[in-house]
């Protein structure tokens, strides 16, 4: 018997994240072919989607005499204002074209609150509902998580930090995320910061 399976989690591989999107990460779609080569290493394959009602309250838009990037409180919270992106249907939130979607297992949604943000693909920003992905993850045996997407700096950092606490063995593949960079040097700083807690940065090239 198999000691312990392995999840492939591909965070956030949607067109607004990619390269003409509404909120474009530089070299977003660089990730994808590196993406299409991983899955075949992996029992399972795991998606996310961020998926966001037109109003939702991250868009600077919703907000009068908000720009984008302002930080605002939001359910307690601070929140970041952005462009509108993956709202629900649009073909911004589609995953990028050249992503191989045959071998996924499952599709995680996420932000679908118009109250509360989500970058994690495990829970909502104040912690309180989960998006069943934890779960999914012990009903199928998976001990180690692999993750890689879009954006280092938000959802790939808050998903690792928590599938940290979750328990399970955490990597995340850094050559196959990119970053937003509000801030130059926030990518590198949320790899640090995840490695600290005990997350595993490794290279595509170790995997396959
Ligand atoms: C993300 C900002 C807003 C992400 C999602 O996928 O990292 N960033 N919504
Ligand atoms: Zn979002």
């Amino acid at each position: 018997m198999k000691a312990s399976k392995k999840a492939l989690i591909m965070v956030d591989l949607q067109n607004d994240f990619c390269k003409g999107g509404n909120l474009a990460v530089p070299g977003g779609e660089e990730v994808v072919p590196i993406a299409n080569r991983l899955q075949l290493h992996f029992d399972l394959v795991i998606a996310t989607k961020d998926w966001h009602p037109s109003d939702h309250k991250s868009f600077a838009t919703q907000h009068e005499a908000k720009q984008i990037g302002d930080v605002i409180h939001l359910g307690g919270i601070q929140q970041v204002l952005w462009p509108d992106h993956c709202v629900q249907n649009s073909l911004g939130a589609d995953f990028h074209p050249g992503l191989e979607t045959k071998r996924i297992t499952k599709v995680f949604y996420k932000g679908i609150d118009k109250n509360i943000d989500s970058y994690s693909a495990f829970y909502d920003n104040a912690h309180l509902r989960s998006t069943g992905l934890g779960e999914y993850l012990r009903d199928h045996r998976v001990e180690e998580v692999y993750l890689l997407g879009l954006a280092t700096d938000y959802c790939v950092k808050f998903s690792t930090l928590d599938a940290v606490q979750l328990q399970f063995k955490v990597f995340v593949i850094t050559d196959a995320c990119r970053g937003v960079e509000l801030q130059s040097g926030d990518s590198e700083k949320a790899l640090k910061e995840m490695q600290a807690v005990g997350a595993w940065l490794i290279k595509s090239a170790a995997i396959g």
